[in-house]
């Protein structure tokens, strides 16, 4: 697998834990919106073995609000500051660059920029002049409206052309090709079995020849698969479908998992990278 600049190989998949300073996540919005409940949760995610741990500000659930980048930063900076002064490898989940240059002149490890530099065009220059490590994920639009965005004639096909693209803007600007991370985008503009076929065919985005981060935690499509006749599996039942899913991520080669529930993940990426290692 190739290396990311700045991150050392650990011999298995790394865990991000999730930690969403905002109102209005899917699964966790409103809880840790309070900056001392946020920091304790990033420390609790470390503690329990995230290897680093995603902060983020603005909600991309379908349908959110966008948050102006002066808000945004508001909620992070006190949670990336105090996590990265206890030594907690941290993550920034944005779109907006002048949200990044700021926790990154916090000390922030990595940009996770959901529009992989398509939302903010000073994304790609502040993260060529930074150096930073940054995962590039693929989405389309701006459009909540999935209907419009999530027709696919061949959805692997596309997701990987499409992250390709983002991969070349990237080093068209200037950004070094060992600090990028790829992402397919799990749940953004795909609906259904299109995340199935995503995730059964990690090889060939892989081949793009950059390490790839999936996330799948407690998302729509695991809800859906679980559903009976009464509706979806609700969002807090979805834990023994996420950690199979982050399982079978890492051993389809993935470099990270994204995760709510970080324990079960740590143990599941060690238990991965022990089965082929004998
Ligand atoms: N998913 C969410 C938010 N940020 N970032 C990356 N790189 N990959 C993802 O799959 C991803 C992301 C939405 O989930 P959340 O509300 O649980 O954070």
């Amino acid at each position: 697998m190739s290396a990311v600049r700045g991150f050392p190989d650990l011999g298995r998949c790394r865990v991000m834990g999730i930690l969403n300073v905002t109102p209005d996540s899917f699964s966790d919005g409103g809880i840790y919106l309070d900056p001392d409940a946020a920091v304790a949760h990033g420390l609790e995610l470390a503690a329990a073995g995230a290897d680093l741990v995603d902060v983020g500000g603005e909600s991309t659930r379908p349908g959110a609000q966008r948050v102006a980048a002066d808000e945004e930063l508001a909620r992070i900076r006190p949670v990336v500051r105090a996590l990265v002064g206890s030594g907690v490898v941290v993550s920034v989940d944005t779109q907006h660059a002048s949200v990044a240059a700021a926790a990154l002149a916090d000390g922030a490890a990595m940009v996770n920029d959901v529009s992989g530099g398509r939302a903010d065009r000073a994304m790609l220059p502040l993260l060529a002049g930074s150096g930073a490590a940054c995962v590039l994920m693929h989405s389309r639009g701006e459009s909540a409206d999935m209907r419009v965005t999530a027709r696919y004639d061949d959805v692997v096909a596309e997701v990987r052309e499409e992250l390709a693209a983002r991969l070349d803007a990237a080093l068209a600007a200037g950004v070094d090709p060992e600090a990028v991370v790829l992402d397919p985008g799990i749940g953004f503009h795909k609906i259904g079995a299109q995340n199935w076929q995503v995730l059964g065919h990690l090889p060939e985005l892989a081949s793009l020849g950059r390490p790839l981060l999936v996330g799948t935690s407690r998302k729509t499509f695991l809800g859906a698969l679980l559903g009976t006749g009464d509706g979806p599996r609700p969002t807090a039942a979805r834990e023994a479908a996420s950690l199979a899913s982050a399982t079978l991520a890492a051993q389809a080669g993935a470099w990270c998992v994204r995760v709510h529930d970080v324990r079960p993940a740590a143990d599941a990426v060690r238990v991965v990278a022990a089965w082929g290692s004998a």
